[in-house]
């Protein structure tokens, strides 16, 4: 098989919420395929600015651009921006997203249309407007990060999963209408990685971490880096004819009902 099908070369990705975690983890595999990075961050101009300086410290090529992604004017200035500066969007990443633990009956609903708006109305925001170019170059790789959240209920992420529930639809409805550009638009659903997300309910001794060792058949954490081959393959020739698809990288966690605690 030629090696060529999963080269970027060439190629300008835009990954959203992509300073730390799993976009940056995800980031830094298509950089090393050989894309253009163009990272966004949200909140500091500082902290994006380290993510970018360690980017180019792994010799990726990469530009920083700060936005809120929830704001459709500023969605509009930046892509523009981005495509002047940098070149036309190959490659749409929506990865940035907030999570909420709190139990639906006390959540209040600002907080619940808080986590609607950043991990369900942004990627569709961001998407329509760079979804523009694909269409007229007739070319474009839209992967959107779902969730476990996305097929399975769990205590207190009740907004989040309504809002990663949303975006796997939201994958299929895109991947339907834009496909006859030439456009893929797949998902990937990570399992559950060891990040800053995750750190409150990962540390050790947590019932949760003990929980998640037991249900995950690979019996561990995601390591971020796990979910670069993911992105690679959803970003490249290697999938081109691969739409609406949510590629889960769990460790077997959807494949299986799950095992009483007291057996190995
Ligand atoms: C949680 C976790 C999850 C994971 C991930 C699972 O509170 O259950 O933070 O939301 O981060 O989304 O796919």
């Amino acid at each position: 098989m030629s090696i060529t099908l999963f080269d970027l070369t060439g190629k300008v990705a835009l990954i959203t919420g992509a300073t730390h975690g799993l976009g940056q983890a995800m980031a830094i595999g298509l950089g090393q395929a050989g894309a253009t990075l163009v990272v966004n961050g949200a909140s500091s101009q500082d902290k994006l600015n380290k993510a970018v300086e360690h980017y180019k410290s792994l010799g990726l090529n990469t530009y920083g651009f700060l936005f809120d992604v929830t704001d459709e004017a500023q969605v509009i200035k930046n892509i523009e921006a981005i495509e002047s500066e940098v070149g036309p969007i190959d490659i749409l990443v929506n990865n940035a997203g907030i999570i909420k633990r709190t139990p639906l009956e006390q959540m209040e609903v600002t907080d619940f249309e808080e986590v609607i708006k950043v991990d369900l109305v942004s990627p569709f925001i961001v998407s329509k407007h760079v979804v523009k170019g694909m269409i007229s170059r007739k070319r474009g790789k839209i992967i959107n990060i779902c969730s476990m959240m996305s097929e399975l209920g769990r205590n207190t992420v009740g907004a989040y999963a309504a809002a990663k529930g949303g975006l796997k639809m939201l994958t299929k409805n895109m991947a339907t209408e834009w496909a006859k550009h030439n456009i893929q638009t797949n998902g990937i659903g990570p399992g559950y990685f060891a990040t800053s997300q995750t750190e409150p309910i990962r540390i050790d001794g947590h019932p949760f971490n003990e929980f998640i060792l037991n249900r995950t058949p690979a019996a561990k954490w995601g390591d971020p880096e796990d979910l670069a081959g993911t992105a690679v393959f959803l970003a490249s020739k290697a999938s081109n004819f691969v739409n609406g698809q949510i590629v889960y990288v769990d460790g077997g966690i959807l494949a299986t009902i799950g095992k009483p605690s007291n057996e190995t």
